[in-house]
């Protein structure tokens, strides 16, 4: 047993004792756990679901420091709560809103910006950037240089949102180290915090991300975590639908639009997901077993289905929303 080596995908403490509990290698002169090896080689994903106290504990111990804080989310899917983090770490903090290039092209940066500076939390400043594009990661560098306090510079943020991606492509494009950070559709994929030396004046520490158990992609299996993943631009699809008209997505969600004028629809999702469109909701009763919540939208409003995307909704009016029960939808005021 050694006490000491880390992965250096996932950094969690080797071990070649137990081949059932985390950090299993079969020899630890390796650098990644088995895990990572899979995940890494051949695509094949083990899912660990873990507590979400172990993450708060960590977050706790970087607000500790007075390092700059860089707080990563997924434009797709912003977290409902993006207060929560904040409330946790007073340090300076940049927010990063990452994976721009899913969105569609007409899509203002500025707009994206407003909207979160209306949120009123405090950041030093808010960027919009592509990790996978290579999109304005030449700014966040010169602004990260701009507000760091010292050579440690956190990447904190909820899981998936593309925390390891970042740092990974940071290193490529600035670093001479060769690591290479585990990343992957799933949820949960860094399991401890991993330091990442840049140069000698930076020094990234990536960290697991908090779990948001409402998240769709913790409750299908992992062919339908690649179908919900987005990894091309979204081609919207918008649906003009009368009162008594249904979407039905997949055998995951149906939307009954019960009560309104008659509405438009226009959903940002990945394009590999099917979807139906029902012209009389009393005719089909696919999904009608699910869990079933009543949204009365307001004029211009969003629907999020956390993991998936969003429904933008034009007008006034009521929906049915058939899910899992465990999966977390919520409305907003329209994103774009
Ligand atoms: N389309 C797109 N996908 C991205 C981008 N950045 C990351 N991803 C994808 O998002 C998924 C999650 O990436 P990770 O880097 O593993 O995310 P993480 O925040 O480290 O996740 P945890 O370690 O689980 O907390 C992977 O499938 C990445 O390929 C981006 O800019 N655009
Ligand atoms: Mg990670």
């Amino acid at each position: 047993m050694n006490d000491e080596k880390r992965c250096q995908g996932c950094g969690v403490l080797l071990q070649d004792e137990n081949v059932l509990q985390e950090g299993y290698t079969t020899n630890l002169e390796n650098d990644l756990c088995q895990r990572c090896f899979r995940m890494k080689n051949y695509g094949e994903y083990q899912v660990i679901t873990k507590s979400n106290d172990e993450y708060v504990d960590i977050l706790k111990e970087v607000g500790k420091t007075k390092d700059l804080v860089l707080y990563i989310t997924d434009l797709l899917n912003l977290e409902k709560n993006i207060e929560q983090i904040r409330s946790i770490i007073p340090n300076k903090m940049i927010l990063v809103l990452n994976k721009m290039d899913v969105l569609p092209k007409s899509v203002k940066e500025e707009k994206l910006k407003n909207y979160l500076a209306e949120l009123n939390i405090h950041f030093e400043e808010i960027i919009v950037i592509s990790t996978a594009k290579n999109y304005n990661i030449d700014y966040l560098l010169k602004r990260i240089k701009y507000f760091q306090t010292s050579k440690n510079v956190y990447v904190v943020g909820h899981t998936n949102a593309g925390k390891s991606s970042l740092i990974n492509k940071l290193i490529k494009n600035y670093s001479e180290n060769t690591q290479e950070l585990t990343m992957s559709p799933l949820p949960s994929t860094t399991l401890s915090t991993i330091q990442i030396d840049i140069n000698d004046h930076l020094t990234l520490i990536d960290t697991p991300g908090l779990v948001e158990t409402g998240s769709i992609l913790n409750h299908v299996d992992p062919k339908m975590v690649k179908k919900i993943s987005v990894k091309t631009e979204i081609k919207p699809r918008t649906y003009q639908l009368k009162a008594n008209q249904s979407l039905v997505i997949e055998n995951l969600v149906r939307i009954d639009y019960v009560e309104g004028e008659k509405n438009s629809f226009t959903l940002f999702i990945s394009n590999d997901l099917k979807v139906k469109r029902l012209l009389n909701i009393f005719h089909n009763k696919d999904l009608k077993d699910k869990n079933k919540i009543t949204y009365n939208m307001k004029y211009d409003e969003d629907l999020v289905i956390n993991g998936m995307g969003f429904i933008k909704i034009v007008d006034k009016g009521t929906i049915d929303v058939y899910i899992d029960k465990d999966i977390d939808t919520y409305t907003r005021k329209s994103l774009i």
